[in-house]
């Protein structure tokens, strides 16, 4: 089983409101195609939820937020998460979307139902999840980030190999040479990273990475402008991007 996030900079355009990349998107799951083992899907939100839930500042910490901004948020990963699906169902994949809320009681995991989401991708339909606006109780909401569902069901799923489908080649060690890093072991990373979004971005990934890859599983950074290195990465051909946790 593989789990694979498309990050929010991957399928939209961070720099406009509300536009998804359709394109990228589409030439993405052209490629997904090719895998021939159960995947599960989760996407961020991107210029969606991102644009909506800084407009209303909400974070990843639950707290009263403003009620109408959670139904806006929720609304606009809703429709990115349909954009996705069409596309995905026109690429031939079986798509079965699970909002989180179908697998969270507040921030909770329900194990029983995460179970169920690896024997949905076993019998052939693509479980796609993604980052999202979620009650948490007593008059609380919280933004999950996509990254952190990554952690949530790999600790659950134990996949072979969970990939986050960046805008960039991996992980750079310097941001002004983009000198990547091939191969992360354990080290401290400090991301000083230029584009933070309400969940953290790079810092954010780089922390659930680490989480995946300390409980023994290998994580994958790779760029999703060539989906094809997707691909290799799944058939061990070639890691093109940033491997966490051993060769
Ligand atoms: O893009 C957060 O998911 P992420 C989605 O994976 C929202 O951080 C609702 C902002």
């Amino acid at each position: 089983m593989i789990l694979i996030k498309l990050g929010g900079s991957i399928i939209t355009n961070k720099e406009k409101p509300l536009s998804p990349r359709m394109v990228t998107i589409t030439r993405i799951a052209s490629q997904l195609r090719r895998i021939k083992e159960p995947f599960v899907i989760v996407h961020g939100g991107g210029s969606f939820g991102h644009y909506w839930s800084v407009k209303y500042d909400m974070h990843t910490k639950p707290a009263k937020y403003n009620m109408h901004g959670v139904s806006v948020v929720k609304n606009s990963m809703v429709e990115l998460n349909k954009i996705i699906l069409d596309i995905l169902e026109k690429n031939n994949l079986n798509p079965y979307c699970l909002p989180p809320t179908d697998f969270m009681s507040g921030n909770k995991p329900i194990p029983v139902k995460i179970k169920e989401i690896g024997k949905i991708a076993s019998s052939g339909l693509v479980p796609v999840t993604f980052g999202d606006a979620l009650w948490y109780g007593n008059k609380k909401s919280y933004i999950l980030s996509g990254d952190k569902i990554m952690s949530i069901l790999a600790k659950f799923l134990r996949p072979r190999l969970s990939i986050f489908v960046l805008n960039v080649d991996g992980l750079y060690s310097d941001l002004k040479s983009q000198k990547l890093i091939r191969q992360m072991n354990g080290e401290a990373f400090s991301a000083k990273d230029v584009s933070m979004d309400v969940t953290g971005g790079m810092s954010r990934k780089v922390e659930e990475a680490t989480a995946i890859s300390k409980i023994g599983l290998k994580v994958f950074f790779v760029n999703g402008n060539h989906p094809e290195r997707i691909v290799k990465a799944v058939q061990r051909s070639k890691f093109e991007g940033t491997l966490f946790g051993g060769r």
